[in-house]
């Protein structure tokens, strides 16, 4: 069975409830219920985190060492500033996907940059909350491993 830890940055706890402009209308319960869905369907474990602190972020990545094949990350604003982070995904080497719900590259100056994609798998940004379930998708056909 492939394991998949799903890792939400800061705010994201507030999806659906504020901005919506943006980030869709969508709960985080409903976002990791779907994903929690899509994992079932494919006989996948999912384990799910969000946080709005660094360190438990990391803490996080590095715990999946034990037992992850792969982590679906959205960041939130460390996205544009953690070298900490990166240095963390480095150091599990697992398999990562970064997912943004906005396109980045249409947003502010300072989204546009990302200091995680460089040592990802890749980056999939822009598709709302289906952002997430391409993230899955991309883990589960076999990237992890390939
Ligand atoms: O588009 C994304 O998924 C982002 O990772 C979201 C981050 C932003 O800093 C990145 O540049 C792009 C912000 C998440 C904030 O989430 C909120 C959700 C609802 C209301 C307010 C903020």
């Amino acid at each position: 069975m492939t394991k998949i830890l799903l890792l939400h940055g800061p705010n994201l706890n507030l999806l659906g409830k504020r901005e919506p402009e943006v980030y869709g209308r969508r709960t985080l319960d409903d976002i990791n219920q779907a994903l929690r869905e899509m994992a079932a369907a494919h006989d996948a474990e999912l384990r799910i985190m969000q946080s709005n602190h660094e360190g438990a972020l990391i803490d996080a990545i590095h715990e999946a060492m034990g037992w992850a094949d792969g982590i679906l990350i959205n960041p939130g604003a460390f996205t544009h500033t953690s070298y900490a982070i990166r240095d963390a995904i480095t150091a599990v080497a697992l398999p990562t996907v970064e997912v943004h719900l906005s396109n980045i590259q249409a947003r502010e100056q300072f989204r546009h940059h990302s200091v995680l994609t460089a040592v990802c798998l890749g980056q999939i940004s822009g598709f709302g909350w289906r952002s997430y379930l391409l993230g899955l998708q991309a883990l589960l056909d076999g990237r992890v491993t390939e």
